[in-house]
């Protein structure tokens, strides 16, 4: 009833047809989450929307209306969880004082169908209980969390269960005691299963001492974990091996692990994608690597099919993003960003729907159905990632961003505490050419997936360019198919990048009559912010590439205005002056 109301609305929101109204659907996911990355002291960790929606220190004896409001809009795109405390968890959230708070948010959720879930720190036994170790195989250990459970579940009866990020930058896990994650994990299932709820264990861990490729640690870490798990256990995977690039392959552990439920992991908040300034609709990136061909069991065994066909059935089957919601008042940090919640929601309910479907939907609901309006909006949302990756991160380059912040151009990151923290460790420029190998001559990350979709990565046709420097180190002088060597494929994509963003800025100028002053004038400033941040992208990598590379730009186009250095000092914005 809840879900038919919400579609009925939305036909109606889109000018649809009603008199023949004959809709049936039915989520393809079980479990369609919002992991929100929120502190208790009301900062949020990779939060570009203001402050957390939550607000600990009233709770549970002030419930903001905002609470309702924001179960509704989950509800009306098929969200049905909400994980409320950052994967970077602090123990206090499991003290009774803090359930009750959590308690109040899920009778507020409640008649929404959305249930609340909890970032659990694993060494709370022993900061919150008294413990001398958090030994997952420990008996007293095992006996705290299923109390802990029990006293859970007392106070939210529909509780959905634990995520978890054990033994990953820093974080306690099981293998403090030489213990495995499925040990881990495994000890939270058997604590909460007698009520029905779930462990969604995170595979995002690289090892402290680095191997060759961080790549690779994921799959090395759980793929020879597979079948170890109990039945209540899901393994959420990031979309890509890394961390969130603008692009990424898909992750290997998709289609390499049949015997665990697996659970994708999006970010919808826009860490490495030009945080809310940027307009950068995510729907294609969701559906690139939902619609990626895994090959591991036959052509068409794409992303989607291995999250909608896990081996434990139905019930066991997710998908999770990381939320963009905060106190703003528009939610999201901008208003185009409101698409990339709802976005996440649709494809969470079909991982095989069309992200221009959905932009065309949110397009008309969200301003207006006036003839010549949607089409050039939605265009310019749909090649907006693309642009993000041409004057980000072209032709498979990745992490090349600024160090901590995440915030415009870093190439020239290097030093600090961990190599695989820095940009040179995977750019790899140097006088003959640029990008990492990641074939069986380099670390060969490649050979963790299926043989035929591994092949595909190797080749250096058109159809591998868009991953090029994820797999390959190649010459400056390499051709590409355009005809160009790779140095001059790589400036144009830098420019073709900028040049979308200056395009979506005339779009948008010229749709002025059909949005009212206040939003247009506040997302025509922000593509201002864009254009330049873009050309900063731009001219910060070019400069810096060009040092490695020694050689001209192309015909046409210009020398960026300064030297790398001037880049690597000026780490901030550039101003209109620059
Ligand atoms: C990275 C973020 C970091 C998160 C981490 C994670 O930079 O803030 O804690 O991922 O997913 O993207 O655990």
């Amino acid at each position: 009833m809840l879900y038919g109301a919400f579609r009925l609305l939305r036909e109606i929101q889109t000018g649809r047809r009603l008199d023949d109204l004959d809709i049936e659907s039915a989520p393809a996911l079980r479990l369609r989450l919002l992991d929100h990355w929120d502190n208790l002291d009301g900062t949020v960790e990779r939060g570009y929307a203001g402050p957390s929606l939550w607000n600990w220190a009233k709770l549970p004896g002030r419930i903001d209306s905002r609470y309702a409001a924001y179960a509704r809009a989950d509800a009306s795109i098929g969200i049905n969880g909400a994980v409320l405390n950052n994967v970077n968890a602090r123990a206090e959230s499991l003290t009774d004082p803090y359930l009750r708070k959590t308690a109040a948010l899920a009778d507020v959720f409640r008649p929404y169908g959305v249930r609340v879930y909890l970032s659990a720190r694993f060494s709370a036994p022993m900061e919150i209980g008294g413990l001398p170790t958090a030994d997952p195989l420990d008996p007293r250990v095992r006996a705290w969390w299923r109390d802990k459970a029990d006293e859970i579940y007392r106070l939210i009866p529909d509780f959905g269960g634990f995520l978890v990020k054990a033994n990953s930058e820093g974080q306690p896990g099981p293998q403090d005691y030489a213990r495995t994650h499925a040990d881990g994990a495994n000890m939270l299932a058997d604590a909460l299963e007698p009520h029905g709820g779930i462990v969604i264990w995170r595979a995002f861990v690289y090892a402290k001492d680095a191997s060759d490729d961080r790549a690779k640690q994921a799959y090395e870490e759980f793929k020879p974990l597979d079948g170890r798990f109990r039945r209540n256990v899901m393994l959420q995977v990031k979309n890509g091996p890394i961390d969130f690039q603008p692009r990424e392959p898909f992750h290997p552990l998709f289609g390499a692990m049949p015997k665990t439920p697996l659970m994708m992991e999006f970010q919808i908040t826009k860490e490495y994608l030009g945080f809310s300034s940027h307009l950068v609709y995510l729907g294609p990136l969701f559906e690139e690597t939902l619609r990626s061909d895994t090959l591991a069991d036959g052509p068409g065994s794409t992303v989607a099919r291995v999250l909608e066909h896990g081996p434990a059935g139905p019930e066991l089957t997710g998908m999770a993003g990381v939320s963009n919601v905060g106190a703003d008042r528009n939610w999201t940090g901008s208003i185009f960003d409101q698409a990339n919640w709802y976005a996440f929601g649709r494809l969470a309910w079909d991982p095989e729907a069309s992200s221009r479907d959905i932009a065309d939907d949110w397009v008309r609901m969200t301003f207006s159905h006036a003839p010549g309006f949607a089409r050039p909006v939605v265009d310019m949302m749909m090649g907006s990632r693309e642009a993000a990756v041409d004057y980000m991160t072209p032709l498979g380059l990745h992490h090349i961003m600024a160090r901590d912040t995440h915030y415009g151009p870093g190439p020239w990151t290097s030093g600090g505490p961990r190599a695989d923290w820095t940009a040179v460790y995977y750019h790899r420029a140097d006088a003959q050419g640029v990008g990492f190998d990641r074939t069986a001559g380099g670390s060969n990350a490649v050979a963790q997936y299926a043989p035929a979709a591994a092949a595909r990565f190797e080749g250096l046709g058109p159809g591998s360019e868009k991953t090029l420097l994820w797999f390959h180190h190649l010459p400056w002088g390499h051709r590409m198919a355009s005809g160009r060597t790779l140095w001059d494929e790589l400036v144009v994509r830098y420019f073709r990048g900028v040049a979308y963003v200056s395009a979506m800025r005339r779009t948008w100028a010229g749709l002025r009559a059909h949005v009212d002053p206040e939003r247009h004038a506040e997302v025509a400033a922000s593509l201002r912010v864009q254009h330049r941040e873009a050309a900063w992208w731009r001219d910060a990598c070019i400069a810096y590439f060009q040092t490695f590379s020694r050689r001209p730009m192309p015909r046409g186009y210009p020398e960026p205005k300064h030297p790398a250095r001037f880049y690597e000092e000026r780490r901030s914005p550039l101003g209109a002056d620059d």
